[in-house]
């Protein structure tokens, strides 16, 4: 069953400690969640499971703390290690009905997509809770080709279900992003690259969230 827990609008974190400049994933949380981020998804590719489950432990904690959702990129077993509000998987990963029968109904299950085709099957499978949709411009903090406005305009129009515009969005272009329609929107490193991380999350908020 879907939406039985609310995807929020407005920005969607994650943290990407090769782009913060110094900064550890559980300082960029934390300043991010000053800044009022409500939904955090954690994505470290780097470091090894022992690693990541004691990271996520922490990070777990401070997000349910502030009323945070908590979301874990592709490891299933971590996120039920850390009892995690959800897990975001991708086209290569394990399909979404099987991650269900893991994970529990209760739980959040987030798909990136980058092609309407992509989009409408997922649309069309009640296991996929939320949808990533992009890389909507070219990026170095993933390797698949941009897909586009014309994916972001075609989510926008046909698909009927909570999804957040990611890749290559940064303050100088989060305003045409906003003016096609996405109402949750992610900058990985644009957010925790940034000085001073809570006070560039609440001028992006003040853009998004009106
Ligand atoms: N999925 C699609 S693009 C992307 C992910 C995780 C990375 C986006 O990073 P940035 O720095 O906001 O371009
Ligand atoms: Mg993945």
């Amino acid at each position: 069953m879907r939406n039985k827990i609310i995807i929020p609008e407005g920005l969607y974190g994650i943290t990407g400690e090769n782009f913060a400049n110094g900064k550890t994933n559980l300082e960029c949380v934390e300043a991010m969640i000053k800044g009022g981020i409500k939904i955090i998804q954690y994505r470290e590719k780097k470091k090894s499971l022992g690693q990541k489950l004691e990271e996520a432990r922490v990070l777990r904690e401070v997000c349910r703390k502030n009323g945070v959702l908590f979301i874990i990129n592709d490891n299933i077993d971590i996120a039920l290690l850390v009892d995690a509000d959800g897990v975001h998987v991708g086209q290569d990963d394990l399909p979404p009905s099987e991650v269900r029968k893991l994970i529990g109904d209760d739980k959040i299950i987030g798909l990136s997509t980058h092609s309407p085709e992509q989009g409408k099957k997922a649309f069309e499978n009640p296991d996929v809770d939320y949808l990533g949709v992009g890389p909507i411009f070219p990026t170095t903090t993933k390797d698949t080709a941009p897909v586009g406005l014309e994916y972001l305009d075609f989510a926008v129009k046909n698909l009927d279900i909570p999804f957040v515009a990611i890749g290559g969005i940064k303050e100088h272009n989060i305003d045409k992003i906003i003016g096609h329609g996405a109402k949750r929107i992610c900058l990985v490193s644009d957010i925790v690259g940034a000085p001073n991380i809570e006070e560039k999350v609440k001028f992006l908020r003040s853009k998004l969230e009106k």
